[in-house]
């Protein structure tokens, strides 16, 4: 196997958010060691540092969305900085920041899929649907907003970021670890046709079975991505986030999901999302995320055939 290309991108953002505290997420996942853990694993890993964008003016919502210009423009950034390490056959990780960046991240993934002929699977983990409108949401924050943004639902200036509406079909999407969805999101997802493995699915038929499914379509033409909200752990493992929802995966079904995405050998652009230091304990959340991306890169107790 040729030598795996990895580049870092940070955002250090909390705009799309309702809580302060993810712009601290690239460094503390730089301290838990990220880069080190890559690099062990034989990855040619290129930290290209932070992006610089515009500062929470932390103000209420406008039309049902809070901070929309800024999302905008953090959006913007991230599909340049994603989409330029594409280019390179490099695999982007993007530092978040709030879950609002998958915007800028996954339409650059489409974008490169659409130029390179490549069929595109997305994996969203997270406690959340987040399909909400400005017409649904509950709280105004985008960060609640994002997929449903990346299918053509959404304000202009986001749903045009990649260079064509919708940026994803629905079909594409496959969400695990979902325990909170908001009433009017439920009838949007629902009309949306999205997959979606619930805690409930998880809970009766496993994370195998569930991960056998969520990754039945890839094939060797597939690009993969995966949008990792580390609220999709279960809070007992990772405090370190703004919106925590019980009853979440634990340590080891986390794992499992990630394992058995390295083994379809198909992972090619990752977030690691949502992260919230200024709640963390002594930076245990970074390690369990770091632990798991490491799981994502092939990491393994034994050799596996
Ligand atoms: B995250 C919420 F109301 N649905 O829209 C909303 F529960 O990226 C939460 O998944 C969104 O962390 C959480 O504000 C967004 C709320
Ligand atoms: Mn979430
Ligand atoms: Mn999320
Ligand atoms: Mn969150």
């Amino acid at each position: 196997m040729s030598m795996r290309l990895v580049s870092l991108i940070g955002a250090p953002t909390d705009v799309g958010a309702g809580a302060r505290g993810s712009s601290m997420g690239p460094e503390a996942l730089r301290v838990a060691g990220i880069d080190t853990v890559l690099r062990a694993h034989d990855i040619d890993v290129i930290d290209r540092g932070n992006l610089a964008g515009p500062a929470n003016p932390w103000q209420a919502p406008v039309d049902g969305y809070r901070h929309l210009s800024e999302v905008a423009q953090w959006n913007r950034l991230v599909h340049d900085a994603v989409h330029a390490e594409l280019v390179l056959q490099r695999l982007p990780i993007l530092l978040g920041g709030d879950h609002s960046l998958g915007i800028g991240t996954i339409s650059a993934v489409a974008r490169h899929c659409r130029e390179t002929g490549r069929k595109l699977r997305v994996l969203w983990l997270d406690a959340h649907a987040d399909f909400n409108t400005n017409g649904h949401t509950p709280s105004g924050n985008l960060h609640g907003m994002p997929v449903s943004c990346l299918c053509g639902y959404g304000p202009q200036e986001l749903i045009e970021i990649g260079g064509k509406v919708p940026a994803i079909s629905p079909r594409w999407i496959r969400e695990i670890g979902i325990r909170s969805v908001d009433p009017g999101e439920k009838r949007l997802v629902q009309e949306a046709g999205l997959e979606i493995y619930d805690m409930r699915y998880i809970d009766e038929m496993g994370m195998r079975h569930a991960m056998e499914l969520a990754l039945a379509t890839i094939d060797a033409n597939t690009h993969l991505h995966v949008s990792f909200d580390v609220d999709f752990l279960d809070c007992e493992v990772a405090p370190g986030v703004g919106t925590t929802v019980r009853g979440g995966p634990t340590y080891r079904e986390a794992q499992l999901c990630m394992e058995m995405i390295a083994d379809t050998g198909a992972l090619a652009s990752l977030d690691v999302m949502e992260l919230n230091p200024a709640l963390d304990v002594r930076n245990r959340t970074a390690e369990v995320a770091v632990d798991l991306v490491e799981s994502l890169f092939g990491k393994s107790t034994l050799m596996r055939k």
